[in-house]
């Protein structure tokens, strides 16, 4: 008999390890364990739901007839690891081998690669582009620009395609989306689940062991089971969906989630499949129930950056974390971990992440990335903020997101030019400036907004690497063009900005 390992993100009936197994003989083994609940400080609701939907999993796969051995993290005989438990439950049973699919981050890749028992790793086959198909499409090629990728796999899975081509004409309808956000635009946001029994079991755990880390526990209402997840699917493709696209990149106050799915922590868990995903998506256009530019707009986004994002972090290997190419050395602002600023942006994006561990695409990449990037951060440290702090994190996705295409760290791989703007961004794409203490118009002296003085300061600290960079070329120029003194004045204030956040002071 064998083990068969099934990971907190692992929760699959269609899971290469149990694929595999031999169900009459076979054990699963699935741990809760203090080695993968701290290994950062995750946000209380990110912990709360793995253990919840691993329960839930466990309960359903002993009901399929699997034999099961749960360890629970208050178990008196839990060794806190996962390599721990395998070599208890290999005592206990007799088992000669595990049978393992491969999890989502090196560093358990190599605990498993080192486990004194013997452990066969699978393909994570829930995936559409194999390791194998990713590194065929990016050998040989001068840039791994995701457009072409996502053009290869609407061609592999045929999803909005009509005679081999693509359907409506184009590969891509963005020139029709990311709208600014009209006053008054609203949906009422995800379906919530009340907790059942396991969850509150599961919440008044996370509350006695992990009160200290950053994040409200309270007003938990995620999925936590497959039936659970495809409601809220369902939910969000009649009501959302529709209008995805238009307002993609908006923010507004009080509004956390606008018209995004918010299926990234049941799908990334493994509740829900990325086929049934953008089939289910691609149903609606074809029915007339929702217009392409939304529909062709989500599918890229789960079967092109899902799936390239995947790509990139298992092709450039473990130390992809660790790569700073614009050589950032700046410590965290303990505003990310939720102490006063004066910038509502921001205060916006981080009280909303600290509530729900959620904030969108556009919230994660232009606000609390880009200030980091301004600022200069040490990318690994704004990788670590990242990794603990969404309820969707694990390394295959963060890091190509948070390194890559944020900070820039790998030094252009993922993203062509860095992703930084001055405040004006956001204050079209946002209400927030608004109520904000800066003026989002006045680009120095008192009152100026930060973002603005941190754009031009990060053009000027990097010109000589970016005056090349086609995208990014006419910013420098523009940049060299300025008078001195006003270059000299935006410096000033930048370093001032700066120096406060080092001091801790409130910016
Ligand atoms: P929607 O906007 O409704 O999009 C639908 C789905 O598309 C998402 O659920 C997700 O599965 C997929 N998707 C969209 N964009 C991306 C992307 N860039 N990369 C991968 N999948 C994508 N996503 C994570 O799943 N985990 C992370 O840890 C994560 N960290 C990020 C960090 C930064 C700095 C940035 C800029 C993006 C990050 N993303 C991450 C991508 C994206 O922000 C989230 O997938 C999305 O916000 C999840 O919310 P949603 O389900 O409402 O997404
Ligand atoms: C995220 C997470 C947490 C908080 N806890 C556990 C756990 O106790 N047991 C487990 O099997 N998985 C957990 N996970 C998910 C793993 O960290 C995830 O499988 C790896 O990071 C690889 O993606
Ligand atoms: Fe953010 Fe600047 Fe607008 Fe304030 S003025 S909300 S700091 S962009």
């Amino acid at each position: 008999m064998r083990l068969i390992l099934v990971l907190g993100d692992q929760l699959s009936d269609s899971l290469s390890a149990l694929t595999t197994a031999d169900q009459s003989s076979d054990v699963v083994v699935m741990a809760e364990v203090m080695a993968e609940a701290s290994y950062v400080r995750h946000h209380p609701k990110k912990i709360a739901f793995t253990f919840a939907a691993m329960r839930k999993f466990a309960a359903r796969l002993a009901g399929q007839g699997w034999q099961v051995r749960y360890s629970r993290l208050d178990d008196p005989d839990n060794t806190q690891s996962i390599p721990g438990e395998l070599i208890r439950r290999t005592s206990e049973t007799g088992a000669h081998e595990v049978i393992a699919t491969e999890p989502g981050e090196w560093r358990l890749i190599a605990a498993l690669r080192d486990c004194p028992v013997p452990v066969r790793l699978l393909q994570d086959d829930r995936f559409i582009a194999s390791h194998a198909d990713f590194n065929a499409w990016a050998e040989g090629r001068k840039a791994l620009r995701m457009e072409y990728f996502y053009r290869e796999m609407r061609q592999r899975t045929g999803l909005l395609m009509d005679a081999g081509r693509p359907a409506g004409g184009e590969w891509n309808y963005d020139s029709e989306n990311r709208k600014p956000p009209p006053g008054g635009i609203t949906w009422p946001g995800p379906m919530r689940f009340a907790p059942d029994e396991t969850v509150q079991e599961v919440l008044d755990l996370v509350a006695a062991r992990f009160a200290s880390n950053f994040g409200r526990l309270d007003d938990f209402w995620f999925p936590t089971d497959r039936d659970q997840a495809l409601a809220q699917l369902r939910h969000w493709l009649k009501g959302g969906l529709p209008l995805f696209g238009d307002y993609q990149d908006a923010m507004l106050s009080g509004q956390d989630f606008l018209y995004h799915a918010v299926i990234s922590v049941p799908l990334n868990a493994g509740l829900l499949t990325p086929l049934e995903v953008a089939q289910a998506a691609e149903a609606e256009w074809r029915a007339g129930r929702a217009p392409l530019n939304a529909v062709e707009g989500f599918i890229r986004q789960i079967i092109g950056w899902r799936e390239y994002v995947r790509g990139i972090y298992f092709r450039e290997g473990p130390d992809y974390t660790a790569r700073n190419a614009l050589g950032h050395h700046r410590a965290l602002p303990q505003l990310y971990w939720g102490a006063p600023t004066k910038m509502v942006c921001m205060a916006a994006v981080v009280g909303q992440t600290r509530d729900q561990a959620y904030a969108h695409h556009i919230q994660r990449l232009m606000v609390t990335g880009n200030f980091a990037l301004l600022a200069g951060v040490d990318p690994a440290q704004v990788h670590d903020w990242y990794l603990a702090v969404y309820a969707d994190a694990y390394e295959w996705v963060e890091a190509p997101n948070v390194v890559g295409m944020s900070q820039f760290a790998d030094g252009g791989l993922v993203a062509s030019k860095p992703y930084v703007s001055s405040g004006a961004y956001i204050n079209r794409m946002s209400d927030h400036c608004r109520g904000c203490a800066y003026d989002v118009a006045v680009k120095t002296g008192p009152g100026a907004c930060p973002f603005n003085l941190l754009y031009w300061d990060f053009v000027a600290r990097h010109a000589e690497r970016f005056q090349s960079n086609p995208r990014m070329a006419q910013t420098v120029r523009s940049w060299h063009r300025m008078a001195p003194e006003r270059q000299a004045t935006i410096r000033t204030d930048a370093a001032a900005i700066l120096a406060r956040l080092d001091l801790g002071e409130v910016v």
